[in-house]
Order: C-alpha cells, then sequence, then structure tokens
C-alpha cells in the first residue's frame, strides 16, 4: 500500500456498512479521501493520478447547473413512486414507496439517451480536463450510467475495478464519478480501497495469464470460468483487512468530479442520510480518441444490456 497521503478530516465518520457488513474497521481501515485543489496543474494532476489512482476536483462544474439537472432528472423519475409528495424534486425525498422498480429502470434508460444528460456529461470544464489530461481530443464511451442510492437500500456496488467490465479496449481509460447533487458520506458516495491502483494491475495481470485459453470473445467477458464474478467481493472490511489499505470516503458537493482509473478499487456504502436524501450520480468512461476503443460500450445503457 502506498503511504497515506494528506486527506481532509473535517469530521468524525458515522458508522458505515456496505452489502450488510459493518464498516466498524480497526483503526486505520478507514479515511477521507484526497481532494485536489484545482489550481495544481495537469502535470501534478496527472502524477496525483499515477501515485493514488484517483484525483478528486471540486467544484469543478458549477453547483447551480449541477443541482438544476438533479432536479430535471428527479421530476422525471417523481411517476415513479420514488420521491415524497409534496417535495422539491431537486431535494430528492425518498417517499414511503412501492416504487414502482420496472418503471423505474425504463425512465432510466430514457434519461440516459436525453440530450441534457449528454451535455450534461459533456460539460465544458470535463471535457476541457481531459484534453489536458490526455494531451488528446478526448472520446466519451456512449454506455453512460446513471445511478440511484436510495436511503435505506442494502444493496450497495461491491468491490471492483472498471477494467473487468471494459477489456475490449485501451486500459488507459479513465472513470468520471460525478454526484448529482451533494452526496454526503451518510448518502453513501463511492468510496476508495487506496493505493489499490496497484493491486488491480497485478489481479488483471494475472488474470490475462488465467484467462490465455479462452477465445478472445471469453476472455473480455466479466463473467467467465476464470473470473466467476466482476466483482472482489462485497464485504469491504475483510477486503481492507486483507490489503492491508483504507477505505477512503468523502462528502462530495455538487460540482465535483472524481476521476479514477480502471485499475482502482472501489465500491458504495449504503445511504443512511437521516433527511432521506437520494443519493444520484453518474459514472461514465473517457480516453483518448486515439487509443484503441472498446467497442461493446457504444450503444446507450439499458438495463438488460449484460455489461
Ligand atoms: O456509484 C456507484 O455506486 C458505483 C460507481 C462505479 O462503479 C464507478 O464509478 O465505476
Amino acid at each position: 500500500m502506498a503511504g497515506a497521503p494528506a486527506e481532509v478530516r473535517a469530521r468524525a465518520l458515522p458508522p458505515l456498512e456496505s452489502n450488510g457488513v459493518a464498516l466498524d474497521m480497526a483503526p486505520g481501515r478507514l479515511g477521507w479521501l484526497r481532494p485536489s485543489e484545482r489550481d495544481l496543474g495537469i502535470d501534478a494532476l496527472r502524477e496525483r493520478f499515477r501515485q493514488d489512482g484517483y484525483v478528486w476536483l471540486r467544484g469543478l462544474l458549477d453547483p447551480a447547473e449541477v443541482r438544476a439537472f438533479r432536479g430535471k432528472v428527479l421530476e422525471a423519475l417523481a411517476g415513479t413512486g420514488l420521491l415524497a409528495g409534496g417535495t422539491d424534486p431537486a431535494e430528492g425525498i425518498l417517499g414511503p414507496g412501492p416504487v414502482d422498480g420496472r418503471a423505474l429502470g425504463a425512465r432510466l434508460a430514457e434519461i440516459v439517451r436525453w440530450a441534457a444528460y449528454e451535455a450534461f456529461c459533456m460539460a465544458a470544464p470535463v471535457v476541457r480536463f481531459y484534453e489536458d489530461f490526455f494531451g488528446a481530443p478526448p472520446f466519451l464511451h456512449k454506455r453512460k450510467l446513471l445511478r440511484i442510492g436510495r436511503p435505506g437500500d442494502v444493496h450497495c456496488t461491491g468491490a471492483h475495478y472498471d477494467l473487468v467490465y471494459l477489456r475490449g479496449g485501451t486500459d488507459r481509460l479513465c472513470t468520471s464519478w460525478i454526484p448529482i447533487g451533494d452526496a454526503s458520506v451518510e448518502m453513501g458516495g463511492l468510496c476508495y480501497l487506496e493505493g489499490s491502483d496497484a493491486f488491480g494491475r497485478e489481479l488483471e495481470a494475472r488474470y490475462a495469464r488465467e484467462a490465455a485459453h479462452l477465445t478472445p470473445a471469453l476472455r473480455l467477458q466479466a463473467v467467465n470460468s476464470v473470473m466467476t464474478s466482476g466483482w472482489l467481493g462485497k464485504d469491504l472490511r475483510t477486503l481492507a483487512e486483507q490489503m492491508g489499505g483504507r477505505w477512503l470516503v468523502a462528502d462530495y458537493r455538487a460540482g465535483d468530479m472524481v476521476v479514477h482509473s480502471p485499475f482502482m478499487i472501489h465500491a458504495s456504502t449504503r445511504n443512511v442520510d437521516p433527511d432521506r436524501r437520494i443519493r444520484l450520480s453518474t459514472d461514465i468512461r473517457y480516453q483518448s480518441v486515439r487509443d484503441e476503443i472498446d467497442p461493446r460500450w457504444q450503444n446507450h445503457w439499458a438495463p438488460d444490456d449484460g455489461l
């Protein structure tokens, strides 16, 4: 594991849980994500990305625009029973239910096709960042994910690294994880296993050796006879103990964007927000247009797309 970087310790961490496992870790197994100041300069950001496997860019986007987009998305989801009656959709307060899961999936599949969503993902500061970062024209993968973290939902994103799902092109990929609205630690934002970029690279190299006998098509798949799940597991506590690392969490704010490497291990925690606010976020992939592009990611996300 890399040495502990400077971090923000704005407040004590609340009790956290992921997929039913309490993150009541030994001291030193949980910490705060390190933000990157906007004026660091692109060389320093590249170096930080290389060392840490991520950069957390605070205030990259206009918070008012992000909040307005949050309102637009949640308003479109209001008919599914998701939101509490009589509340401002932009607040995203979960209603008492029930939620029509099929209708929610269908609406989400529609929203990821909106021109407004595409514009959000391609906001000028995001594109400019990647132009600088890659030193080449950036390419945005068409398959873009919009996620809802409902307060109380026990199902969280399990620990994984993204290349598992994106093996059909370059590994010089970046994921942008963008909270659409504030996403405090309590709201279950993304967490990162410190120093795990190197571990992800080792795992992938081992996988490439073990999967060498598979057909090229099978080798690309996240699930096959060598890798029975694209996930490293749901027990974040044990993973951190086994690897000797810390899970890094953050109080994300509207306007932030985290960029992580395709080898960086990440997951999410349960949304335990006392005000029942929904965590809304998007995760999208950028790369240089000059690098090989995974053709499987050139369709819009659909609930049954199998990727
Ligand atoms: O937002 C989440 O829960 C998961 C996001 C994710 O896996 C990613 O950004 O690659």
